[in-house]
């Protein structure tokens, strides 16, 4: 029953190398189909297509572009995938892309593949050949053209002897997990998504819930392939066409899940990393760029010991235990490896031993409990007053303020995107803050509380490190506007963090800790 199974096949290689010309010759399926992929000759966008092997199995396969500048692309597209394509053409040999897409594949744990060297009939593989066998090792190289259809049989077979290796992902349980790459809409059918399932299956009439900002949705009607189906399996490209929210709500990087997937937006992610031979350990505070499904953030890296860090992010990513993640470094722009989650979940600490301990257990399948102790920084004191009941409303808000991330939208905006009277919006956020969800920063601004943390300590750290913080600096430092720089640093005054001297903020005194003393910590 194997090989019934779905898989995904993804390409992968410099630009130009002849993937999506390969695609098309074994396919049929031109999947450069934007206007300006004709008219620039190369790939933009992701390209889908359904490959029937000489078996009769079919893969979905996805076609990415090699342009270096497109890498973010290919990581989304290439995240879903259970077996590459890689693809070098005979008269460049491996390019930087093809190094970069093989790193992004290994950060991804993604093992299988074949390599094709393309255009054949332009140059002597033989040099492409032995250029590709050294970077990959021991995996099948087939010599094709996609112009005179030479190795394409071979290849094709290559293809079928590879699938029947590979594990489905529908042959792990799990819930309905679909990472979103497209949202559109159809007359007559209405909001649309597409993507990958990671896990589990879903059919028409399925209740789902949307990340991270938790909308709530009815699956109408399910297509694989252009083909209605009663039930998508995981490791298929899905076309979803829901019944709730608009297209417009729905984005690149959101996850569609069924209700019971226990999966929640995070801001931290402890993960055990892999990084690129050769490249020297990340330090704490390096800033790098973190890539999980569809979506991905930018976050600071806290290594924990033992080869696991603490992944702080300045935007929610929706992962779970087990999930892989790929590095790459901000500027200049480069792949540095990848990581598997480990806790989705964790709280906010620093390197020990109990953590390491702790982590080591959950990779293996145990999950002691939390420590009580708090283990780096000092958990501040919690709200006083029991916390009042949330309702639906309030939770919607919650998690808009939540999916803003670091440039919340102002309270008038938020009552309206939650469907909200100012007033009724104003009480949800009354109750909110006393649960400490949500913290009010300036008259008509509220951030998510964790979110604030975060920024609030590293608007500290600006003033240990130059004795003071200024908007501008605030502003360049966190990459934000001139606007949240000056409501965080008032805030910061408001709660006596720091003095405002003329232009510039110091701290009152030394928080005794890591963390900010200023913005109460979410439950
Ligand atoms: N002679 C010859 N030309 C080829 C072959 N395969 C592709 N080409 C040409 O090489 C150019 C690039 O091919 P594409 O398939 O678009 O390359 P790609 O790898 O998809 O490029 P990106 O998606 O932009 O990274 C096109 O002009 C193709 O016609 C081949 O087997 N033989
Ligand atoms: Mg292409």
């Amino acid at each position: 029953m194997t090989e019934a199974l779905p898989l995904t096949l993804g390409t992968a290689g410099h630009i130009d190398h002849g993937k999506t010309a390969l695609i098309r010759a074994l396919t049929g399926r031109d999947t450069d189909r934007l206007p300006e992929e004709k008219a620039r000759g190369i790939s933009i966008a992701l390209g889908y297509a359904r490959l029937e092997l000489p078996s009769g199995r079919a893969l979905s396969v996805v076609d990415v572009p090699g342009h270096e500048r497109f890498v973010r692309t290919m990581v989304a597209g290439a995240t879903g995938i259970d077996c590459y394509l890689l693809c070098v053409a005979a008269d460049d040999g491996v390019m930087p892309q093809t190094r970069e897409h093989l790193a992004v594949l290994r950060g991804l744990g993604v093992e299988a593949g074949v390599v094709a060297v393309t255009k054949a009939d332009l140059a002597d593989p033989s040099r492409a050949l032995s250029e590709a066998r050294e970077l990959v090792g021991d995996v099948e190289a087939v010599a094709v053209s996609a112009r005179t259809g030479e190795g394409l049989g071979e290849l094709l077979a290559a293809l079928d002897r590879v699938a029947a290796a590979v594990a489905s992902r529908a042959e792990r349980a799990g819930p309905a997990v679909l990472h979103v790459d497209r949202s559109f809409t159809l007359r007559g059918i209405g909001t649309v998504v597409t993507g990958t399932l990671w896990s589990g299956a879903v059919a028409a009439g399925d209740e789902v819930r949307i990340l991270p900002r938790g909308l709530e949705a009815r699956v109408r009607s399910v297509q694989v392939h252009d083909a209605p189906v009663g039930r998508a399996l995981a490791g298929q490209r899905v076309a979803l066409a829901l019944a709730g929210p608009s297209w417009r709500e729905i984005a690149r990087g959101d996850v569609v899940c069924a209700p019971d997937a226990e999966l929640e937006p995070t801001y931290r992610i402890d993960a055990r990393l892999e990084l690129e031979p050769g490249l020297p350990p990340l330090e704490r505070g390096t800033r790098v760029q973190v890539h999980h499904g569809t979506r991905e953030a930018p976050a600071r890296v806290v290594p924990l010991g033992g080869g696991f860090a603490q992944l702080r992010l300045e935007a929610p990513l929706v992962p779970r235990a087990g999930d892989r993640v790929v590095l790459r470094r901000i500027a200049p722009p480069d792949t540095l490896g990848g990581g598997t989650v480990v806790d989705a979940a964790p709280r906010r600490h620093g390197p020990s031993a109990e953590v390491v301990a702790r982590l080591r257990a959950l990779e293996r399948g145990k999950a002691p409990p939390e420590p009580q102790a708090p283990a780096a920084a000092p958990e501040p004191p919690r709200p006083a007053r029991p916390a009042p009941e949330l309702d639906g409303a309030a939770l919607r808000i919650a998690a808009l303020l939540r999916a803003d991330g670091e440039r919340p939208r102002a309270d008038g905006d938020l009552a309206a995107a939650a469907g909200l009277e100012p007033a009724q919006a104003a009480k949800r956020l009354a109750a909110l803050r006393a649960a400490g969800k949500v913290v009010r920063v300036a008259r008509n601004l509220h951030y998510d509380a964790e979110v604030l943390e975060g920024l609030l300590g590293r608007v500290v750290a600006i003033c240990e490190r130059d004795g003071s913080a200024t908007i501008a600096s605030v502003r360049d430092e966190l990459g934000t506007s001139r606007r949240y720089a000056q409501a965080l640093l008032e805030h910061l005054d408001a709660e006596k963090v720091t003095l405002r001297r003329g232009d510039e903020h110091v701290l009152r005194r030394r928080p005794a800790g890591g963390g900010s003393p200023a913005a109460p910590r979410r439950a």
